[in-house]
């Protein structure tokens, strides 16, 4: 009976081990809070949170084709677009992990090479293009909605604004869909929090 209480504490003894030198090295077990700090990535509460520009002078968010709810963000549609939305990000230093998920779809009448694009991109407080982060054209398979997962861990403690862009040349129409997209911030819990008010979303 002893030796099978000394051999059970030796057991939880070498189970425990590894467990209090993880928490003696601190960090691993930090409380981390993760929060969607993008706001009205899904459109519903109009251009909240957004600025756009269009160079047709189109109203970029549409109820067009929404992937869910009543709005979406509709980029092109019509020869030599530049449509631009853009939202500041707060990425504060010392995030943990950063990443930014949208879904997009496209429509387009262009045959074959690449003329019209979508691009997603971060500026810097200047305004200059800091990083182009991923793109689509219009040979990619239109008429369906597909998720891009973008990591911005690495622009973290950076002045820099989400911009999402789309070109078109000067003939055969395509059309670019976004919506739902959010950008997850994990900081450590012991960082300033931000507060998150509710949106009010628009008739
Ligand atoms: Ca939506
Ligand atoms: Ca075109």
């Amino acid at each position: 009976m002893k030796r099978t209480v000394l051999s059970t504490l030796a057991l939880l003894g070498f189970l425990l081990a590894p467990l209090a030198g993880k928490a003696a090295a601190g960090n691993t077990d930090a409380p981390v809070v993760c929060n969607d700090v993008l706001i009205n990535g899904g459109f519903e509460s109009g251009s909240a949170g957004w600025t756009q520009s269009s160079a047709g002078g189109f109203d970029l968010i549409s109820q067009y084709n929404p992937r869910s709810g009543a709005w979406g963000a509709y980029l092109a549609g019509y020869d030599n677009a530049d449509d631009r939305l853009r939202q500041p990000l707060p990425l504060p230093a010392g995030t943990i992990s950063a990443t930014l998920r949208l879904w997009w779809s496209l429509e387009t009448e262009e045959p074959a090479l690449a003329n019209d694009d979508l691009t997603v991109s971060l500026l810097s407080a200047d305004g200059t293009t800091l990083a182009e982060l991923w793109m689509v054209d219009n040979t990619a398979p239109a008429g369906q909605w597909a998720e891009a997962v973008i990591d911005l861990t690495g622009y973290a403690g950076q002045d820099v604004t989400l911009q999402l862009r789309a070109t078109t040349n000067a003939y055969d129409l395509t059309d670019f869909y976004m919506d739902d997209l959010s950008v997850l911030v994990c900081i450590p819990a012991s960082l300033p929090q931000r507060s998150y008010l509710p949106l009010v979303v628009h008739s």
